[in-house]
């Protein structure tokens, strides 16, 4: 069955639904919500998102009317009955809001749209899972699309942002002819890239720019130059006061180098030591996570490491690229 037929099926009948991401969402599940919340409502089903914070400043702009809320302003006995939820861009209940965890498992009524790998989904024909889309926004547009609704500018707009940035601007090789296809309907609603780009990636502040400079500048490569890699360390972060969430496509500048295969970001957190992994194109990454612990995409990756307080963090990322290093052979797509 088609994703846009398993999706007619599941909404059979339903009349509210209550629709959330992963918790720290990204523009992609922020996006993709944000968008099938107005394409639910323009069919006439009641529906919200609920995230388990309120939508940061920076993604306002893919909101004007204020569909997402923090789930603690929801309250189950004054909204009514709840027929579906919707969870876009993860596939598992574990990583969305642990308030809305039980509300999920009662109503026992659940679908995901999402294109990360779901091989432990028990009933995977009763959701929307597509692992070649390039976005779960490029998901959620075929859907509403197959729904019969015409895109608008505020349809368009999450969207458009959700695929910029889970492509890293239509770099990865998962973006298809069908990607373009869609984003040009988006386009046909009068949006503009610059629009969408400037909302997302045009709106930081100086001190921003100073850490990126700083990271940058610090970054390192094997004698071969196939994986490069950067260090933010608790004092920089500490130092530019900055929101570690806006620090996720720093990686994404390593991609530049001439000869990389695979680019990384470590990240001190606590007592683990956080590894995003990004892929030129033609290593996957989503391996070497799965080999170091982690998951993810071919392209996009990540996993978490534990420090061991009796070695410094230097020598822990040392004895790490060297794992990558003796595994990269195997990775080739
Ligand atoms: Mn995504």
């Amino acid at each position: 069955m088609s994703i846009v037929d398993k999706f007619k099926a599941r909404i059979q009948g339903v009349k509210s639904v209550v629709l959330t991401t992963h918790v720290i969402p990204d523009a992609d599940g922020i996006g993709s919500e944000i968008s099938l919340c107005l394409a639910l409502r323009s069919i006439g089903i009641k529906a919200i998102c609920l995230n388990d914070e309120p939508l940061p400043q920076r993604y306002r702009y893919m909101d004007p009317d204020g569909v997402v809320s923090g789930s603690d302003e929801f309250h189950p006995e004054t909204y009514g009955p709840v027929d579906l939820w919707i969870v876009v861009d993860t596939n598992t209940v574990d990583r969305v809001c642990p308030r809305l965890q039980p509300l999920i498992h009662a109503k026992n009524n659940v679908l995901f749209i999402d294109h990360h790998p779901a091989a432990h989904l028990k009933d995977p024909e009763r959701h929307c899972v597509d692992t070649n889309a390039a976005a779960t926004g490029q998901l959620t547009g075929t859907i509403i699309e197959g729904l019969g609704v015409k895109f608008d500018r505020k349809l368009a707009l999450p969207l458009y942002t959700a695929i910029i940035i889970d492509t890293s601007s239509f770099r990865y090789p998962n973006v298809s002819a069908s990607t373009h296809h869609l984003v040009g309907d988006l386009m046909e609603t009068g949006i503009t890239p610059s629009e969408a780009y400037n909302g997302i990636y045009g709106a930081k502040k100086i001190d921003h720019m100073h850490l990126l400079g700083t990271i940058l500048s610090t970054a390192q490569a094997t004698k071969n130059g196939d994986i490069a890699w950067i260090h933010l360390s608790k004092n920089l972060i500490k130092r530019f006061d900055s929101d570690v969430e806006d620090t996720h496509a720093f990686i994404n500048h390593l991609l530049i180098l001439d000869s990389i295969k695979v680019a990384c970001m470590f990240r001190d957190d606590g007592d683990v030591l956080k590894v995003s992994l990004r892929s030129s194109g033609e290593w996957d990454v989503g391996l070497l996570a799965r080999h170091l612990g982690g998951g993810g995409h071919s392209h996009s990756a990540a996993t978490i490491i534990k420090k061991d307080p009796n070695e410094s963090v230097e020598a822990l990322i040392q004895k790490t690229v060297e794992k990558m290093e003796a595994i990269l052979p195997t990775l080739k797509v």
